[in-house]
């Protein structure tokens, strides 16, 4: 295993982003009918910006497994409305009250709290909608049921939504190292977890090799979330298309009040090199993914 290639790991990146949102667009709605304002906020907010880490997760752990079909497509799309839904809420002002998301002003300053609540809502129902039509193209597969169970159970009581409502909670309270690892566990890590087992079971993985990937992305989840607490602190406004010091305005302990910037900063290396490990022990590679995981220590955006 040599040493990452960066120009060429760009390149590809590039690419393969550019390829996701094409796959993304086509189950966005067309701006239309009496409901047009609330399709152009559910729009607004997929269309520009953003990483789309979980579908690009998703879609690597998939070929990583041998996955060649379409199938992983219409969860792809499904991911990212749901993460979508997750940011627009967390935006709001009963939430984080932000007034800029992935370089642009959040949905409900341009549209409105009301419309803002329906755009997270509607991306939210719009999301299993897409995925069920992964049922369309491949009626005979089991293997789509399981992922669409997963895609569910990562994102409601027991996943991110459940991390989120303990992160509400104890908003102004010190947590103990237990209860920051849950909140950052489900709120964080259920959609990556969510998207590589995704990839993986449309590929046909057994359950101990889901099982393996479950637990390379809780890894890569925590590595994630403690780089989004450092880069709060010490990122760019302008890099990061939101605004840094959130934390701090809103009181919050993270992992870098708990244990200090350079202690963060070397678990998120530790943490991503734990997934690496984790995924090294498994028969197929796919080396791409492994240079998007060692990538995303150093990401400033
Ligand atoms: C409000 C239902 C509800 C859930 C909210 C995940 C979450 C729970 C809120 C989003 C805000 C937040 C800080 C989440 C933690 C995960 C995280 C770091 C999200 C940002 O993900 P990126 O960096 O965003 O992948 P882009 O814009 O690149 O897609």
């Amino acid at each position: 295993m040599g040493m990452v290639d960066l120009t060429s790991f760009d390149s590809q990146m590039k690419k393969r982003v550019t390829e996701i949102k094409s796959i993304i667009q086509n189950y966005l709605p067309e701006e239309e009918g009496f409901q047009k304002t609330l399709l152009e906020a559910v729009n607004y907010s997929m269309l520009v910006g953003g990483k789309k880490l979980r579908p690009l997760l998703m879609q690597q752990t998939f070929v990583m497994f041998g996955g060649k079909s379409a199938v992983v497509q219409p969860f792809m799309a499904a991911m990212e409305m749901i993460h979508t839904h997750s940011l627009i809420h967390d935006d709001l002002p009963a939430m984080d009250n932000d007034e800029y998301r992935r370089g642009r002003k959040t949905t409900h300053v341009v549209y409105g709290e009301a419309m803002a609540i329906l755009a997270g809502d509607a991306l939210l129902n719009h999301a299993y909608e897409t995925a069920a039509r992964a049922f369309e193209m491949e009626p005979d597969n089991p293997r789509v049921g399981k992922a669409f169970q997963v895609l569910a159970s990562k994102t409601g009581l027991y996943g991110m939504i459940g991390g989120q409502s303990v992160d509400v909670e104890y908003v102004d309270q010190p947590l103990t190292e237990e209860q920051l690892y849950f909140i950052y566990r489900l709120k964080t890590g259920a959609l990556i977890e969510g998207s590589m087992m995704i990839g993986a079971i449309l590929a046909g993985a057994s359950e101990e090799e889901v099982g393996k990937i479950e637990l390379a992305a809780r890894n890569v989840g925590l590595a994630f979330q403690i780089q989004d607490d450092i880069l709060d602190v010490i990122g760019e406004q302008e890099t990061l298309g939101k605004p840094v010091k959130s934390d701090e305005k809103n009181k919050k302990t993270t992992y870098v009040t708990v244990k200090g910037l350079e202690k963060a900063q070397e678990d998120v290396a530790y943490y991503s090199q734990e997934a690496i490990r984790i995924l090294d022990e498994l028969p197929c590679e796919n080396e791409f993914l492994r240079e998007l995981i060692l990538n995303l220590i150093h990401r400033s955006a």
